[in-house]
């Protein structure tokens, strides 16, 4: 069964260019610089973020591990979202492989950090505390709905960071759907940060990567760490030629998803057993809830629609995330909402 998949951006498969692009990549070893396609990629993608470097990366989790290690020493602190995703979903990476503390702020409904938090947040000289290093931001903001964050908030965060002394990373693992929300170049998004994480294989479907940028100095360091990491990957411009394909081919098409995503929304919220958040979707997520007297929660509601065809992303006892992407069209959208139709009527919802 060909199921319409709506669980996340991630699932997406190459499309047939990208698949002709990787059979014809001419490739080289690119743990000695010597990929010409990883390299070309590296160079699109940093001019795209404005910054001097690259780093091509197997995974977006890699990417921000990388950017925080080269950022902080061993015992750094890092001041980050409590709902960030390289808090709550890297595997806590940052401090079993690099040793950074973190402290987490509480994230805003709009996804961002109060200034005066970050401000307090900022450690003295004391020596009983750790050195206060960085700052991560993340946009799209994905737990918080996938709202896209201001340049105007960035830079005051940025100007914020940078005077105390303090580096700034964004995780734009979809800085390209903010800048698509927000009609405003990802490089401008991006220029208050001194590294920026993005991701090739979510809503730009290629199958695998993510690229780091920033100056080339930092990214020299990063490329050490990535080699510590076990992410050296030889060959790989095979894999490269797809995210090529995907800058070139599917940034300017994101604002179809973001439509998708409000047909989606609509089309739900006729339906009295599903609690739509406020305002979603701002970009290509919708987020929901089961009314309280729903009778089944939300695996089971999931079970019903996988039998309908459909996945859903079920992310917490009552409540679902629904993600757009290249491979959801307007008739899929419209199965989706029959299917949840459907399911409330088996469970008798109405
Ligand atoms: N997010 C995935 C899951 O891990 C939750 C998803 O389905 O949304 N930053 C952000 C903001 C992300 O949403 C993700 C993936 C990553 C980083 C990590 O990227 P990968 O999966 O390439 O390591």
């Amino acid at each position: 069964m060909d199921f319409i998949d709506l669980r996340s951006d991630t699932v997406t498969h190459p499309t047939e260019a990208m698949r002709q692009a990787m059979a014809n990549a001419p490739v080289g070893d690119d743990v000695f610089g010597e990929d010409p396609t990883v390299n070309k990629l590296q160079e699109m993608a940093a001019e795209k973020m404005g910054k001097q470097a690259g780093l091509f990366v197997p995974s977006g989790t890699m990417g921000n591990l990388a950017a925080v290690l080269a950022h902080c020493g061993r015992g750094d602190e890092v001041i980050l979202g409590n709902k960030a995703h390289t808090f709550l979903y890297e595997a806590g990476g940052i401090s079993a492989l690099g040793g950074v503390h973190s402290c987490q702020l509480q994230n805003q409904p709009d996804g961002t950090l109060l200034l005066q938090d970050i401000q307090a947040a900022i450690r003295s000289k004391d020596a009983h505390q750790p050195v206060s290093r960085l700052v991560c931001l993340e946009n799209t903001h994905n737990r918080c709905g996938a709202v896209a964050i201001t340049s105007e908030y960035t830079h005051a965060v940025g100007e914020l960071a940078h005077q105390n002394g303090l580096f700034l990373h964004m995780d734009g693992a979809r800085i390209f759907n903010a800048s698509a929300a927000l009609g405003v170049p990802a490089m401008e998004l991006a220029s208050p940060a001194d590294s920026v994480t993005f991701c090739l294989s979510k809503g730009l479907s290629a199958p695998v990567g993510s690229v780091l940028c920033g100056s080339t100095e930092f990214i020299t360091r990063a490329h050490r760490i990535r080699k510590q990491l076990g992410g050296g990957m030889r060959q790989v411009g095979i894999l490269a030629a797809a995210g090529i394909i995907a800058l070139e081919t599917m940034v300017d098409r994101l604002p179809e998803d973001h439509k998708r995503a409000r047909d989606l929304a609509l089309g739900l919220s006729f339906l009295p057993w599903l609690s739509l958040d406020p305002g979603t979707p701002f970009t290509n997520m919708v987020f929901m809830s089961l009314a309280d007297s729903f009778p089944a929660d939300a695996k089971q509601v999931h079970e019903e629609m996988v039998k309908r065809g459909v996945k859903i992303g079920v992310v917490g006892k009552r409540r679902f995330r629904l993600v757009t992407h290249y491979w959801i069209d307007d008739p899929a959208v419209e199965k989706a909402i029959i299917a949840f139709q459907e399911t409330g009527a088996h469970f008798k919802a109405g």
